[in-house]
């Protein structure tokens, strides 16, 4: 399998996250990229290609325009304040002041057009929030053209918690949600995600709520005990159009793989039935029993099978990068997934 990688991520180096109280070194770091790269080499996953130039226009089908341009002004217009930090946002437009105007000043900007407190924007975050989007670009075009079956973006940033106009959860730009928009503008008439990370993809739920073309499936961390907390129930089942389009399989602290494994086995006949042309995985790996920040109990090898469950699909399929933190370890667990897939 051919891997699609920038070491421009590198950009993204942000020094805070607030978690528990206090201001930590992020869980999601650059150093996570070398773990992966080091196992893809390891287990000789396939050759690891740079992306090209891309037009970045097609952001713009995903993201609001103001959200663009916020993100590309923010961290000037912060530093131009003379703040010491890198920035966080701490103030929103919450249940009892609901405003749909947009403040002027940066740190409103910031509550506005952000959806969680852990995310700090630092000097070169946005420059490699496009480089990530370059690369799943890179990658689809690839996988559409060149008549190959599979494909590993190798995201960083990751992108599924970024919605239509907010950041967080360490997203800037929804990966999965750009590269399902760019197989659309190429002719793809139906297109699935299936988003098998820890955390719910509110993002790419909430982009794609509302449409029938492309059907969300998430296995994740019930949202009554686990990030996003607020959206990600079994209830949610898709609006309009879309009713019937998104599928949240929210699973409780200590699911195992057998647990696990039933509701992907769940998913998976969904997929069948939807008979997409493109299946895009939205791969993150802290589902694994050792992630610091997540409460399933998956195991390295559980990462094997379920590749090997979604090989038997025989779709084309897009891996896309998510989380996964528990840094020694998810290098194995990712090429584990994309070799289980490819022996099928
Ligand atoms: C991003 B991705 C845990 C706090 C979690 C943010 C998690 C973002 C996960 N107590 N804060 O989906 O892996
Ligand atoms: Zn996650």
């Amino acid at each position: 399998m051919i891997t699609i990688y920038s070491s421009k991520h590198s950009l993204r180096n942000s020094k805070t996250e607030l978690y528990g109280g206090e201001l930590v070194r992020p869980f999601e770091r650059p150093e996570r990229m070398n773990y992966i790269l080091d196992e893809i080499k390891n287990q000789k996953l396939g050759e690891i290609k740079n992306p090209k130039e891309i037009d970045f226009g097609i952001i713009n089908k995903i993201h609001d325009e103001d959200y663009i341009n916020f993100l590309n002004v923010a961290w000037n217009e912060w530093i131009e304040e003379g703040f010491k930090g890198e920035a966080i946002p701490n103030i929103w437009p919450s249940r009892s002041m609901d405003s749909k105007i947009i403040p002027n000043f940066i740190e409103g900007k910031l509550g506005y057009y952000s959806l969680a407190g852990e995310t700090s924007i630092s000097e070169g975050s946005i420059e490699a929030a496009y480089e990530s989007v370059k690369v799943v670009i890179t990658a689809s075009e690839m996988l559409q053209n060149n008549n190959i079956l599979n494909i590993f973006s190798l995201c960083r940033p990751p992108g599924h918690h970024a919605s239509q106009n907010q950041f967080g959860g360490y997203c800037f730009f929804n990966n999965v949600a750009i590269a399902a928009e760019h197989f659309k503008t190429k002719g793809a008439k139906k297109i699935f995600i299936l988003d098998v990370d820890f955390h719910h993809g509110n993002g790419t739920q909430s982009i794609f709520y509302d449409r029938s073309d492309v059907f969300y499936a998430s296995l994740h961390g019930d949202p009554m005990y686990a990030f996003p907390y607020f959206l990600g129930h079994a209830d949610e089942e898709g609006i309009g159009t879309g009713q019937g389009y998104n599928k949240n399989y929210p699973m409780l602290p200590g699911t195992t793989y057998d647990i696990w494994s039933e509701a992907l086995d769940d998913s998976i006949k969904k997929i069948s039935t939807f008979n997409p042309e493109i299946l895009i995985i939205s791969l993150g790996v802290d589902a694994y029993e050792n992630d610091p920040i997540s409460f399933f109990k998956l195991k390295s090898e559980d990462f094997i099978d379920l590749g090997k469950r979604l090989s038997k699909l025989k779709i084309p399929t897009l891996f896309v990068m998510e989380g996964g933190y528990a840094i020694k370890d998810i290098g194995v667990n990712t090429v584990n997934t994309l070799k289980g897939f490819e022996n099928r």
